[in-house]
């Protein structure tokens, strides 16, 4: 007898999902290709070590998948090297400060309350206990202050400089933070989890050949199952022999950095998945994809400036809106719960230079990438920029939030989940 109470508790969360809007931006909805590699026997399997390099024997077939899911990572982002088998975005972080400095050293990532992530320096994450993390921030504006970075670099002299962020609704300059990592021979780590997606459909630059590592989790606009992608170029990884601390030794002291120094055994299933979604990621639909993320954040953007909501940085170029609800009277907090009880999934967000706390702050983060992999378009964000608006509007009144759902249950029937 198969266990009820999980079953059921599955069919629930997929009836939630299909019935709402997923505006998370770092959500999306997978291929049945996917879930079907992700749940499948590989699972069961053994195999620490790199394919060839194993500990274990019975790994001709995974060994195969994983070349497979390198390969494709290796060409999807113009790169010699991948290491597919970090467990998600955290531990491929933390692979990376192993791989590149040593605990005490000096690193540089943008602040957590500037749409940094946790890894990149934050003092209750190991990033900001092991390492000497110093952090730059967004300018008032909301755009990344790059000439104030420059100085942090030169003054403080990082190791490391962490780039890319959760919340940040504009381009990256991959070639000014280069520069400014050069000023002070730091690594220049590129964690492009948000927006790989759009790398891959040349909606957003690419830092290959620009960056030294390049990190991004698998399962954002990627489109594929959690897990994580370490990137760079450098010689064939050798298993045995010490290695300095060079660019041509990157992809040896990235798989060390996994395995031994942080993992043991791979999760094959969840390699499999990420193959499977590379090969679609390698498609002409998904550049349709990345385009149509982009102009359905535009268009809900426009749609919202108009309806009087403060956007940090005044707009977006990729998959996110970052709004300041100052104006509006209403908390982050508010809006969430609100925006949940009309059947719109989002986060609450601290915005650049918050007054409020991080449990309850000024703002919303919000994205397109589930809502475009269900195949909704500009028009579709035009009633949704409605939904949003009448439910911040009336987020006291049970009633009309709860109308508000049932016509969000109805449009969203012609927009199923991926099948
Ligand atoms: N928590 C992820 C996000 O929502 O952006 C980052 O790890």
């Amino acid at each position: 007898m198969a266990d009820q109470v999980i079953f059921k508790l599955i069919e629930e969360e997929i009836k939630r999902q299909s019935e709402g809007l997923e505006m998370i931006p770092s959500e999306n909805h997978t291929s049945s290709e996917v879930l079907k590699a992700l749940g499948s026997r590989l699972t069961d399997k053994y195999s620490e070590g790199y394919p060839g390099k194993r500990y274990y024997g019975g790994c001709e077939i995974v060994d195969q998948v994983e070349d497979i899911a390198r390969d494709r990572a290796k060409k999807l982002f113009d790169v010699n090297h991948a290491n597919v088998q970090a467990y998600s975005g955290s531990p491929a972080n933390q692979a990376i400060y192993f791989a590149l400095v040593n605990p005490g050293d000096k690193v540089m990532g943008l602040g957590y309350y500037f749409g940094g992530h946790l890894t990149h320096g934050l003092k209750v994450n190991f990033s900001g206990k092991l390492y000497n993390a110093v952090q730059y921030t967004t300018g008032q504006d909301g755009y990344l202050d790059y000439q104030a970075m420059a100085k942090l670099a030169e003054k403080e002299k990082p190791k490391l400089i962490f780039t890319g962020a959760t919340a940040y609704p504009r381009i990256f300059d991959w070639q000014k933070l280069r520069e400014i990592a050069d000023l002070c021979g730091a690594w220049l780590v590129a964690d492009i989890s948000h927006i790989s997606g759009l790398v891959v459909s040349g909606d957003h630059p690419s830092p290959s050949g620009i960056a030294d590592v390049i990190m991004t989790t698998t399962h954002k606009t990627l489109r594929g199952p959690r897990g994580a992608l370490i990137l760079c170029n450098g010689k064939p990884s050798t298993p045995l022999k010490a290695v300095e601390r060079t660019k041509d030794n990157l992809p040896t002291l990235i798989d060390r950095a996994i395995i031994p120094g942080l993992q043991g055994g791979p999760h094959n299933h969840q390699t499999a998945a990420i193959a499977v979604a590379l090969y679609e990621a390698s498609k002409p639909s998904f550049k349709e994809y990345g385009h149509q993320i982009v102009k359905n954040a535009k268009r809900l953007a426009n749609n919202l400036l108009d309806k009087g909501y403060d956007l940090v940085t005044g707009g977006t170029d990729n998959h996110l809106l970052l709004i300041n609800l100052e104006n509006k009277k209403i908390t982050g907090k508010e809006a969430e719960i609100a925006l949940g009880k009309s059947g719109i999934t989002v986060n609450k967000n601290a915005i650049p230079y918050d007054k409020r706390p991080p449990f309850d702050p000024s703002g919303i983060r919000l994205g397109t990438p589930a809502l475009t992999t269900r195949g909704m378009k500009e028009s579709q964000m035009d009633i949704i920029a409605d939904w949003i608006d009448q439910s911040l509007a009336n987020y006291r009144d049970d009633k009309k939030l709860a109308k508000i759902r049932s016509e969000i249950r109805e449009f969203v029937k012609d927009f199923p989940l991926p099948s």
